[in-house]
């Protein structure tokens, strides 16, 4: 099987999504479609690993589907679906299961902080989450995953289960004519000057949707008031924004507030502070208003209207999931006979 450049990348339906899941990975999405065959997943069994309500799992789906749709991203070019309808995704991560050592999960950082001190009562999946992220991005071979800061680790991990599984299994891929290495190693695509966007009230935390105060995250589904009244809100320091970006250093908020700018312009920090560095944080402030409502206003409406219509957002996801399972059921095929399974 000829390796083909290819993206994959997710986004967990468990909640409001906000500008860090946009200006972080879903304006990569739409960008790498240019140049590479793409799949976006709504990645529904990862957000179980925490209780979700039934209902609320299916309408943040459709929702989060709304937001690749509104945001614009192809579904007839690409591939968008859920993660739940291709069950070559939990077959793959079991394989994986198997392939990952206990000491490797053991320093995910994520699962530390999301665990916290209630460490035996959390899920078995929060914690063997990384291993169905390797499955999610193995089962389609896919070379580039555009992803925020928050999941370099993962994506280090997805690359040590790959070459693992090359290592243990050399001999039967030869075998079996599978070519020198079965799965790629995937390359992260963390980029641009908001690859962290932190919480709007609190520069040492990142903005989540999990966070419980809706002051910290710009929803994208934040209507003009909303947008304005975070971002005047937001947390700032008495100074003047510095000239240059070596003075953000020691300024966490500032920092968050001018790589957003930045990011939502397309532009860089240093061009941003040319522009307004030694001016009053409020004048920074109403611009970056301006900016965040031209760009996100129009999302929101058009998440909006689309969630109104679930049938054919599930015939989007049916459509995607069909497609996407024809390439995982190849690559399952290929793994049961290097594994040694006997299939029919
Ligand atoms: N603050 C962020 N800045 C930049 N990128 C971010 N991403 C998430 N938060 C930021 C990126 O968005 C993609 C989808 O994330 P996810 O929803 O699958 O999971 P997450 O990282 O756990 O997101 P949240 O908002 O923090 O959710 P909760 O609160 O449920 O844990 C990923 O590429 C992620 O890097």
């Amino acid at each position: 099987m000829a390796l083909k450049q290819r993206v994959f990348s997710g986004v967990q339906p468990t909640g409001n999504l906000h500008l860090g899941n946009y200006l972080g990975a879903i304006t990569k999405f739409v960008a790498l479609q240019e140049s590479y065959d793409c799949i976006y997943c709504v990645v529904d069994m990862h957000a179980i690993t925490v209780w979700q309500e039934p209902h609320e799992l299916s309408h943040a789906t459709r929702e989060v589907t709304a937001a690749f749709l509104a945001c614009g991203i192809d579904p007839k070019k690409h591939i968008v679906f859920n993660q739940s309808q291709v069950a070559e995704h939990a077959e793959l991560a079991w394989v994986f299961n198997c392939v990952a050592r206990l000491g490797w999960l053991n320093r995910m950082t994520q699962f530390k902080e999301k665990a916290g001190k209630d460490r035996e009562n959390v899920s078995v999946g929060l914690y063997a989450y990384p291993n169905l992220m390797a499955a999610d991005i193995l089962v389609y071979r896919a070379t580039h995953v555009p992803v925020g800061e928050d999941q370099k680790q993962h994506l280090e991990l997805s690359r040590d289960i790959a070459q693992k599984f090359n290592i243990d299994y050399a001999a039967s891929i030869n075998n079996h004519g599978y070519g020198e290495t079965f799965f790629p190693l995937p390359e992260p695509i963390i980029q641009g000057p908001a690859t962290r966007v932190m919480s709007l009230r609190d520069g040492s935390k990142k903005m989540s949707k999990s966070d419980a105060s809706d002051q910290s995250r710009i929803n994208l589904t934040d209507d003009a008031d909303a947008i304005a009244l975070k971002i005047r809100r937001a947390k700032t320091d008495p100074h003047a924004l510095p000239s240059e970006e070596k003075g953000l250093e020691t300024r966490p908020e500032a920092e968050n507030l001018v790589g957003i700018y930045a990011a939502l312009n397309d532009t860089t920090k240093a061009q941003v502070l040319s522009e307004f560095g030694g001016g009053q944080f409020s004048t920074f402030k109403s611009a970056l208003v301006d900016l965040a409502v031209a760009k996100l206003g129009p999302i929101g409406g058009e998440m909006k209207r689309l969630v109104q219509d679930p049938v054919y957002i599930d015939s989007i996801l049916a459509d995607g999931s069909q497609r996407a399972q024809a390439i995982a059921a190849e690559t399952m095929k290929a793994v049961k006979d290097i594994v040694g399974f006997v299939r029919r």
